[in-house]
C-alpha cells in the first residue's frame, strides 16, 4: 500500500467520522496524518517495516496502532466500521476538487450513486443534464464549479514530473551504455527542454550497428513490454505506462537527430522556414537542397541513402549551417529563438553554479502546524547549503497557527526561534525568514509585532484557491505591502498535474513588485515549478527580479535547484534577473535594509 492509498484511507476516515457527527478532534487527528503521509519523503510501509513510523510527526497514537493491523492484516477493523454506513461512492467524489463529505453524500443520495468506479462519469452525467444546479442549497455556479473540478480531476494525466522522469531516463541510459555499439547517447524532446513536465521520454543513440543497439534497447529488463520495433527507431512501454521511444542515426549524422527530437514541434516549423527560404528542407537524417526541378524532388525511398543529403554531426554545425548560434534546448519553445540567434542577441542563460543561496527551506523548528515541518536542524540543512557552494540560506518555516495561540504566544514563539537560528554555528549565513500564509481578505496570518523578529518573510497561498482573479489579486497584492514581505513564493499555488492554482492578474503583480521592489518566486519543488515558465518569462521582460529556490523540507532536497534552475532558463533569465546570484554582502545590505 502506497503513502497515497494511505493517505486516501485515512481522509475517507476522517469524512465519515465528521459525517456520523464526532469529535473535531478526532477528526483533525486523522487529517493531519493523512497530510503527514502524503507529504512524507519515504514511504509510510518502509518507515513501518523498520519500526521508524512513531518519528513521523502528525500521527498520534492511536492512529500509529492502527498501522500495525494494516501492515500486517491488510485492513483496520475499526476503520471498516466507521466507514461501513456510507456508499464508497461517497470517498470517490471527494477526490473532485472542491467537493467536501457533505456535498458529496447529498449527491450520492440525490442521484443513487453508490459504486465507486462510476461516481465521478454518474455525477458529471447529473452536471451536464443541469440537474445539480436544481438542488437545493445548489445553483448554476456551484454546478459549473464541479463540472470544473470533474475536468480538473480527469486532466491529471500521466505527464511525468522532472524529478521522476530525470530517475527513468538514468536507469535506461547507464543500461544501454552497456552496449559497445552505442557511441553517444542522449536524452532530447520535452526532458532536455527541461519542461516543467514530460509526457514521453525520448532517446537518441550514435551507432554504426543499429539492429544491435536497437535488440538491446528492446531487452531492458525494467519495461512492461515492448512497443514496436524498426530499422531506425524502437519504443517501449515502461512501468506506470510511461514511453520511451528510440531513434538511431550513425555518428556522421547524429546532429540533425539529436536536434530534430528535441523539438519543439513550434521551434522546429519555424525553423523548417528559414531552411525554406534558404532553400533547403529538413529532416532527422540531415539538411537537403530542395532541388529547383520538382521531378527531382521524390529524392531516395531511403532517405539516409539520398546522395543528396547533407549530413550533420553536430547541433552546433546544424544551427550554423542556417546562420544561427547554438541555441540552448530551454529556449526552443518558439518564442523568438530563432530571430536572437540570427542577430547574436540570445541570453547569456542563468547556471545552477550562479546560485548563491537558498531562501525558501523548512527547518525542524517545533512550530505550528507540526505536519508541514521540515525534517531537518538548521545547522544539517547549512551544511549542505555550503556543500552546494552557497554562501547563505534563508530558512522560511511556516508561521505558526493562529489558532490555538494566544498573540503573546506567537510573538514568543517567533522569538524563540529567530534566537535558536541565530546561535547555530555554520559555515554559511542564515537569513532568519518566515512563510507566512496569505488568508483569504489578504492578511498575514502573524500578528505585527513577530516581524520584529524577522530578517524578512515570503508570503503565499495555501487555502481558498477558488477566488475570482480580482479577488486573488487584491489578496496577494495587500499581502505584499508590508516592509518585510520581499517575494510571492509559489505565486500561483499550481499543484502539477493535481491543482490549477489561483488566477492572478500578472500586470498588476507586476507593476506593483516594480514600484515596491518586490520579487516573485520561482519554486524548484518538481511537482510546483511555480512560477511557470511563461509567466516567468514575462516578468524578466518587464524587469521583476525572481527568487529561484527549492522550498525544501529536507536536506537532501536543497539539490532541486537544478530544478528552478530549467524554470528559470525557459523563461530568459541571466544570472542578472536572479536576486539568489547575489553575493552575501550585497544580498545582506538588500535584505537588511528593510
Ligand atoms: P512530450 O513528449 O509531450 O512531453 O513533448 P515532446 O516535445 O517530447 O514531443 P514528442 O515526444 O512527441 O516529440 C519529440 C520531438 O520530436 C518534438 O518536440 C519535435 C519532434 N517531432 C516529433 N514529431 C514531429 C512532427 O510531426 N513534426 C515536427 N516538426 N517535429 C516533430
Ligand atoms: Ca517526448
Ligand atoms: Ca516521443
Ligand atoms: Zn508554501
Amino acid at each position: 500500500m502506497g503513502n497515497l492509498e494511505v493517505a486516501k484511507l485515512l481522509h475517507s476516515v476522517s469524512a465519515a467520522l465528521t459525517l456520523s457527527g464526532a469529535n473535531r478532534f478526532r477528526v483533525i487527528a486523522y487529517d493531519k496524518a493523512a497530510d503527514a503521509i502524503e507529504h512524507a519523503s519515504s514511504e509510510v510501509k518502509d518507515l513501518w517495516d523498520d519500526g521508524k513510523l512513531k518519528g513521523l510527526s502528525g500521527i498520534g497514537e492511536g492512529i500509529a496502532s492502527s498501522f500495525d493491523e494494516l501492515f500486517s492484516t491488510g485492513r483496520v477493523k475499526h476503520f471498516e466500521e466507521i466507514l461501513a454506513p456510507f456508499p464508497e461512492a461517497l470517498f470517490e467524489l471527494m477526490e473532485i476538487p472542491g467537493i467536501g463529505p457533505k456535498n458529496a453524500l447529498k449527491f450520492c443520495k440525490a442521484f443513487g450513486i453508490t459504486k465507486a468506479h462510476t461516481a465521478v462519469s454518474k455525477l458529471e452525467k447529473a452536471a451536464k443534464k443541469g440537474e445539480i444546479a436544481k438542488l437545493e442549497g445548489f445553483g448554476e455556479d456551484s454546478q459549473t464549479r464541479i463540472l470544473q473540478g470533474i475536468t480538473e480531476l480527469s486532466g491529471r494525466s500521466k505527464r511525468i514530473l522532472l524529478d521522476q522522469a530525470h530517475t527513468i531516463v538514468d536507469s535506461l541510459i547507464s543500461y544501454m551504455k552497456k552496449n559497445p555499439h552505442v557511441k553517444k547517447i542522449d536524452y532530447l524532446g520535452s526532458l532536455r527542454r527541461q519542461a516543467s513536465t514530460v509526457g514521453d521520454l525520448d532517446f537518441s543513440v550514435a551507432t554504426d550497428h543499429p539492429k544491435e543497439v536497437i535488440d538491446h534497447f528492446c531487452k531492458y529488463p525494467n519495461k512492461s513490454r515492448v512497443l514496436e520495433a524498426g530499422e531506425k527507431s524502437a519504443s517501449l512501454i515502461l512501468p506506470g505506462d510511461h514511453q520511451a521511444d528510440l531513434m538511431v542515426q550513425p555518428p556522421e549524422a547524429y546532429g540533425s537527430l539529436l536536434q530534430h527530437f528535441t523539438g519543439s514541434k513550434h521551434h522546429n516549423i519555424a525553423l523548417r522556414e528559414l531552411a525554406l527560404k534558404k532553400g533547403y528542407s529538413l529532416s532527422e537524417h540531415g539538411i537537403r537542397p530542395i532541388p529547383s526541378h520538382p521531378e527531382q524532388s521524390e529524392g531516395s525511398s531511403k532517405p539516409y541513402d539520398d546522395p543528396n543529403l547533407i549530413r550533420i554531426s553536430t547541433e552546433e554545425k546544424f544551427y550554423e549551417f542556417l546562420g544561427l548560434d547554438w541555441i540552448p534546448p530551454e529556449l526552443r519553445e518558439g518564442r523568438g529563438e530563432i530571430e536572437a540567434a540570427r542577430s547574436h542577441t540570445l541570453p547569456k542563460l542563468l547556471e545552477l553554479s550562479d546560485i548563491k543561496g537558498d531562501l525558501q527551506l523548512h527547518s525542524n523548528f517545533p512550530i505550528e502546524p507540526s505536519h508541514d515541518l521540515g525534517r531537518n536542524s538548521p545547522e544539517e540543512i547549512a551544511s549542505v547549503a555550503k556543500s552546494l557552494g552557497y554562501e547563505y540560506i534563508g530558512l522560511t518555516d511556516h508561521n505558526p497557527a493562529i489558532a490555538g495561540h494566544t498573540e503573546n504566544q506567537i510573538v514568543d514563539l517567533v522569538k524563540k526561534r529567530s534566537e535558536s537560528i541565530r546561535s547555530t554555528k555554520a559555515d554559511v549565513h542564515i537569513f532568519v525568514g518566515l512563510e507566512i500564509d496569505i488568508q483569504p481578505d489578504g492578511k498575514l496570518a502573524l500578528p505585527e509585532a513577530a516581524f520584529d523578529y524577522l530578517d524578512y518573510a515570503c508570503v503565499s497561498i495555501h487555502s481558498s484557491f477558488r477566488q475570482t482573479r480580482d479577488q486573488a489579486t487584491s489578496r496577494v497584492l495587500r499581502a505584499l505591502e508590508h516592509p518585510k514581505v520581499r517575494f510571492l513564493a509559489h505565486p500561483t499555488g499550481r499543484l502539477l498535474g493535481e491543482r490549477e492554482g489561483v488566477e492572478l492578474d500578472w500586470d498588476q503583480i507586476f507593476d506593483f513588485c516594480l514600484k515596491n521592489d518586490k520579487w516573485l518566486e520561482i519554486d524548484g519543488w518538481p511537482n510546483r515549478l511555480d512560477l511557470p515558465d511563461v509567466i516567468a518569462h514575462d516578468a524578466i521582460k518587464r524587469g521583476i527580479k525572481l527568487v529561484v529556490d527549492t522550498d525544501s523540507h529536507a536536506a537532501d532536497q536543497l539539490p532541486f535547484m537544478k530544478y528552478g534552475v530549467s524554470v528559470a532558463r525557459r523563461a530568459w533569465a541571466t544570472p542578472n534577473d536572479i536576486i539568489n546570484t547575489m553575493s552575501l554582502s550585497q544580498i545582506k545590505s538588500l535584505i537588511l535594509s528593510s
